[in-house]
């Protein structure tokens, strides 16, 4: 359908314009990013590259199990060359919201040590404002001793935030890191409000990470509805 196909020439174009030989390069999570794992694989045996791949995710370790690919972790690749990722929603001054899946703790972790940290996306996830599409808000990975305080810290930063529960599970959904998530509705936020938003939630004693990446993608590839992949 348009949004698998617009996915997929977002993530194979990224690839292709980013991806070279003896890289360490990170694997996001979701679905979008599983297509650029295909190309990667793809173009690894075709021009028989030597590619290291560092997980965000127990899905993201799968796909690289699966694909073929070289598996290795943060501790012996600390400089990643280049991060490819998924995004829920993007800004026009390519600040991101992610964490949909749940997996932004360590999304953000390998994004933030990489070179080059590419987003690949479909047409749904390119706004001119964060919160303008997405409507789930801002995901926050709690520690899940402290979730009833950091709630009440985050409705006083005017946030409304909602604990995430699990769809085939009774209770909350616990991440790959064992802890919770909580989604916190601020409403539509202007690229000027961002930094001050993350900053006073991770001021809170048991907030771990915000799926906030404010300012840190380099680029981000937008598969649109006509065919065409829009570059910012
Ligand atoms: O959870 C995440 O951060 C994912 O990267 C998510 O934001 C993108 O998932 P999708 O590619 O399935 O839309």
């Amino acid at each position: 359908d348009k949004t698998e196909q617009a996915k997929k020439r977002a993530a194979f174009q990224a690839v292709d314009e980013v991806l070279s030989d003896r890289q360490v390069v990170g694997i996001g999570s979701g679905s979008t990013v599983v297509y650029a794992v295909e190309r990667i694989a793809e173009r690894v045996r075709s021009e028989d590259l030597k590619i290291t791949c560092v997980p965000t995710s127990f899905q993201a370790r799968e796909l690289i199990i699966n694909a073929g690919l070289q598996l290795s972790d943060i501790s012996q690749h600390s400089n990643l060359d280049v991060a490819f990722d998924g995004a829920d929603e993007v800004d026009s001054k390519l600040n991101a919201i992610k964490g949909g899946g749940g997996c932004h703790l360590q999304e953000k972790i390998v994004a933030h040590n990489a070179k080059l940290f590419i987003i690949v996306a479909d047409f749904r996830k390119k706004s001119k404002f964060l919160c303008e599409q997405w409507k789930r808000g801002i995901p926050v990975e709690v520690l899940p001793l402290a979730y009833v305080p950091v709630m009440k810290h985050l409705k006083k930063l005017n946030g409304k935030p909602t604990l995430r529960k699990g769809v085939r599970k009774a209770g909350p959904v616990v991440t790959d890191n064992g802890n919770f998530v909580v989604d916190v509705d601020f409403g539509i936020l202007e690229p000027d409000k961002l930094q001050t938003i993350d900053i006073a939630m991770h001021m809170i004693p048991g907030v771990i990470e915000t799926g906030l990446f404010v300012g840190m993608a380099d680029r981000a590839y937008f598969g649109m509805e006509d065919g065409s992949v829009v570059v910012i």
